[in-house]
């Protein structure tokens, strides 16, 4: 007898959702829909192409490109074909995309036409074999190269371990670490997701994040798939068509800021909602005022989870309220599958109710930092719980033991509308530009964005700054999310008796300027 073991790559995993009728609306924009049967024969198409280019599975493809149909087909053609899918997020800029093709080396490139100019030297100088482009309306040199492709493809025999995604997340020492997600990770996360949160084939899905990051790819159209249900995708976050589009929805899921803008928008009501069963938060806290105004408004309980690139999702608040209350604050109990502990300095569990450094272990946490194996050592603990640099708390006054509340972090990070910005590299620029002698960049309250990016500069001695150009300057090196919203010059930065730079400090004065 000859067995024949279980394909593990993450597109038959997802096919394995999708439904008997392929001619059936998988994904619709406001321009056209696409069937089960396009998506099977788009990404067949874009898998034989890169299996063409001779270049061996595993071989990466960095993608920086708009959002749209075509950009999921061809992440769905990276993991059929066996390589590793490298989206990055479109706002970076030359120099920050020249890091992660130096860093990790991909053998296939697809820009935009708008960046091809700079994007296609730097890809070459860098080893890239193609540089294609891809385009919003699904148009672009990618697409013309697709001709001739067949239409059906065997996806490639991928084991669990084996690789299927590098997410880069910046680190707290200025650098990006590419966290490596196997197959395993993305395929565990998603079956645990779609019983967690009922994912039914009649769901649909209105999906408008950005599918650069785990949210919107892993967790949002990854969940649609694997349930064989229908997306309305929208290119961004707009309100006038969320609002339009949201009555025949019945899954959302956003970063807070969606949250706050929907709640801005008066039109948005227990109407607009009539269909919906799922809204879902995660990426960056939830406010407690916007959880208890969406309550009142609509009716209905925003579910808050909790999650990394690293790990994708961790913990969740119930669906099912048989199995508990969704609570403002927290993120709910660890899922299936997945162990969180809260520990001391020691990595020993604290008090119930006390807080600690969030640790977490299962078959959703990454399998390292690609080519830093000293930095994944120094992440993992001797018995293998991931340190995944936020505080929190387990259980605490009327609330269940099991349930976790992020309370800090001990990464100096700040989460500006659901973009993580690492204020070690932005203090790195500004301390390079001309006559600033140092800088502390902290995170401060924003009623859209939750925090975001405050710069604190000292000159040099006899130094005049210009703050506006230097804010311009800014703008030219670094992706708009990550450039302050304010900049301002002090003499001298707080300091502890040690020397270092005293941010709490910093963080208490400035509090209400955003
Ligand atoms: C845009 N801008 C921002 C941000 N986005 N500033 C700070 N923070 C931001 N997030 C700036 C632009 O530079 C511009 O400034 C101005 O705001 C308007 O830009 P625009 O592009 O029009 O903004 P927008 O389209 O309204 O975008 C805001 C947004 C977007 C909708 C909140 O940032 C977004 O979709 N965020 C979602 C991020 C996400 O998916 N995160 C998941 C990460 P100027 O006028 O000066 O040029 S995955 C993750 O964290 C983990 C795994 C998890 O748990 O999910
Ligand atoms: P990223 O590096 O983009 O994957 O961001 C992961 C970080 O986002 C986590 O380590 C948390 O600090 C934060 N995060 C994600 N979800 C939540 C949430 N629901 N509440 C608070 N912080 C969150």
């Amino acid at each position: 007898m000859i067995l024949i073991a279980a394909n593990d790559n993450m597109y038959a995993v997802l096919q394995s959702g999708f439904p008997d009728d392929r001619r059936s609306v998988a994904l619709e924009t406001a321009e056209r829909s696409y069937t089960w049967q396009d998506i099977e024969s788009r990404s067949s198409q874009m898998a034989a192409w890169l299996a063409a280019t001779g270049a061996p599975a595993g071989s990466r493809v960095a993608v920086q490109v708009d959002k749209s149909p075509e950009a999921l087909f061809l992440y769905l053609a990276t993991l059929r074909a066996g390589w590793v899918y490298l989206p990055l997020n479109t706002a970076y800029h030359e120099a920050e995309v020249g890091y992660f093709l130096g860093d990790a080396e991909p053998a296939v490139v697809i820009c935009t036409e708008a960046a091809r100019s700079w994007c296609e030297p730097l890809a070459r100088r860098h080893g890239a074999q193609h540089v294609e482009t891809l385009e919003s309306d699904g148009g672009g040199s990618l697409m013309r190269a697709l001709e001739g492709q067949p239409g059906v493809f065997d996806t490639v025999h991928r084991g669990q371990d084996d690789l299927a995604a590098i997410l880069y997340t910046s680190g707290t020492t200025g650098r990006s670490k590419g966290a490596m997600l196997t197959h395993g990770n993305l395929s565990s996360n998603a079956r645990t997701l779609k019983a967690c949160w009922g994912w039914r084939p009649d769901d649909v899905l209105l999906h408008m994040l950005p599918i650069f990051h785990v949210h919107g790819l892993f967790v949002a159209a990854q969940g649609a798939l694997l349930a064989g249900a229908r997306m309305v995708w929208l290119p961004r976050l707009d309100i006038e068509l969320a609002l339009a589009q949201l009555p025949r929805c019945t899954v959302m899921m956003g970063v807070p800021t969606y949250y706050v803008r929907l709640l801005a928008d008066p039109r948005f009501n227990r109407e607009s909602c009539r269909n919906m069963r799922l809204f879902v938060s995660g990426s960056a806290p939830l406010l407690a005022d916007t959880f208890n105004e969406f309550r009142d408004r609509t009716g209905m309980t925003i579910l808050e989870r909790y999650g990394m690139s690293e790990t994708n999702m961790n913990t969740s608040n119930p669906y099912d309220p048989a199995r508990g209350e969704r609570l403002a604050g927290t993120v709910g109990p660890a899922l299936p599958g997945v162990a969180v502990r809260v520990v001391a300095d020691d990595d020993r569990p604290v008090a119930a109710g006390q807080p600690g450094h969030v640790q977490v272990r299962g078959p959703n946490v990454f399998a390292g930092y690609w080519r830093m194996p000293e930095k994944t050592r120094a992440e993992f603990t001797a018995d293998g719980w991931f340190r995944t640099g936020d505080i929190g708390v387990l259980g605490g006054p009327g609330i269940p033991h099991d349930y976790l509340s992020i309370v800090g972090r001990s990464k100096d990070l700040i989460i500006s509308g659901g973009y993580n910005v690492y204020p070690k590299e932005i203090e790195g620029v500004l301390d390079a530009m001309p006559g600033v002698l140092e800088s502390a960049v902290i995170g401060v309250p924003h009623p859209d964005f939750g925090e975001s990016v405050m710069a604190v500069v000292v000159p040099r001695e006899g130094a005049r700054l210009d703050l506006a150009a230097m804010q311009a300057r800014l703008k030219t090196l670094l992706a708009n999310f990550k450039v302050p919203k304010t900049i301002v010059e002090v003499r001298a930065l707080p300091r502890n008796t040690m020397g270092k730079v005293q941010k709490n400090r910093l963080r208490e004065q400035y509090a209400s300027r955003s």
